[in-house]
């Protein structure tokens, strides 16, 4: 009989352990029926080469692992993410400016994972959510591209070099520059735009400046390929996708706003509710090694790595007049300023791919 019972309450911890081990925040990481996870489903926001490249990577480093993933812009992708709040598909979000990652986080979006190479960060006080939602995976500028053949047949024109130098008649109509309310760089845009005036000029600012707009466009990146195919004369871009595109032969010209330009910190969270939480947390763990931010020019992606011991491949991209910029106020405004931007300055009907 004593053995009897020996057996059972034996059994009965076995089986609360088990229990407390599928608890989320358990210290192990959850797994699909408590094997290690054999899939990876990516929510992928930067350009799709350095995401197929990536998925590539990843898988060599990891062949257990099959990753799928989905390219969407950052706006794109927190909508998305909003609206599979109770089923969601994707594990992890990996790229676009954490202003979106911010505004995930307060949406209740995001599943805090301390992981070892968070110590990696170069800035954890720029670089990584307080609660560990999200972390960097690398910083980038905001720039101005022109097209070199645009300047040579219009002598005396220079490519702008200030936030006013874009509101001048010369520029009507030949302007590109994503939407705010799907793109991420765009928003980087606007909030720069309302650090550096105050949102009353700031707002008078995008009004004056939608009137040189030629078009706005999905994607953030895509203006820099339609101004070098000759589309528009300006684009309004990250600089390291400017740098891609000149390295791909486009006839662009690369400035920068000499009283301050707005930068990104490039996020990275896992999605609350993961069905493969191991192994979001293994790509967490890989995507802060400073192998895996070197690889970034191997797939024309030239941001800059947050990870101590991976070098820029671009460092003067970052030496240049950066803002202040406040990722918080960004991440907190989010709602409001796209819906501002939408319903004051442009709407985001017809946007082009
Ligand atoms: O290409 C890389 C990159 O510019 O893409 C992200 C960008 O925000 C995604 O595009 P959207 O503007 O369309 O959202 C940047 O984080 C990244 O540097």
């Amino acid at each position: 009989m004593q053995r009897f019972i020996v057996r059972i309450s034996g059994m009965v911890l076995v089986i609360l352990l088990l229990v407390a081990c599928t608890q989320p925040g358990a210290d192990a990481p959850a797994t699909t029926g408590g094997t290690a996870s054999t899939e990876l489903n990516l929510l992928c926001t930067p350009q799709v080469e350095w995401c197929e490249g990536m998925k590539a990577e990843f898988e060599q480093a990891h062949p257990e692992i099959t990753v799928n993933f989905v390219r969407l812009s950052s706006g794109e992708a927190l909508t998305r993410l909003r609206n599979e709040r109770d089923n969601p598909q994707f594990d992890i979000w990996w790229g676009g400016p954490i202003d979106s990652f911010i505004a995930a986080k307060q949406d209740g979006l995001l599943e805090p994972y301390d992981s070892p190479n968070l110590g990696n960060l170069t800035n954890p006080d720029l670089m990584k959510d307080p609660d560990n939602a999200w972390a960097g995976v690398y910083v980038g500028s905001l720039g101005f591209a022109t097209n070199t053949n645009f300047l040579a047949e219009n002598p005396g024109m220079e490519p702008p070099r200030s936030w006013d130098d874009l509101l001048k008649p010369e520029w009507r109509g030949q302007i590109l520059m994503a939407h705010p309310s799907s793109s991420g760089t765009a928003y980087t845009t606007v909030c720069t735009v309302m650090q550096l005036r105050g949102e009353d000029e700031g707002w008078n600012y995008m009004r004056q400046f939608n009137q040189n707009v030629l078009q706005y466009t999905k994607s953030g990146s895509a203006p820099a390929r339609f101004v070098g195919a000759g589309e528009a004369a300006v684009g309004i871009v990250f600089s390291h996708d400017i740098v891609a595109q000149i390295e791909a032969g486009l006839p662009l010209t690369l400035s920068f706003p000499e009283e301050g330009t707005g930068y990104e910190v490039g996020g990275m969270a896992i999605i609350k509710g993961a069905r493969n939480l191991d192994a979001a947390q293994k790509w967490f763990d890989w995507a802060l090694e400073p192998a895996t931010q070197e690889l970034g020019p191997k797939y024309a992606a030239y941001q800059a790595p947050t990870v101590k011991g991976a070098s820029p491949a671009r460092p003067e991209l970052l030496e240049v007049n950066l803002i202040d910029y406040d990722f918080d106020y960004c991440g907190d405004n989010r709602t409001a300023f796209v819906d501002r931007f939408t319903n004051e300055v442009a709407s985001a009907e017809s946007l082009r791919e």
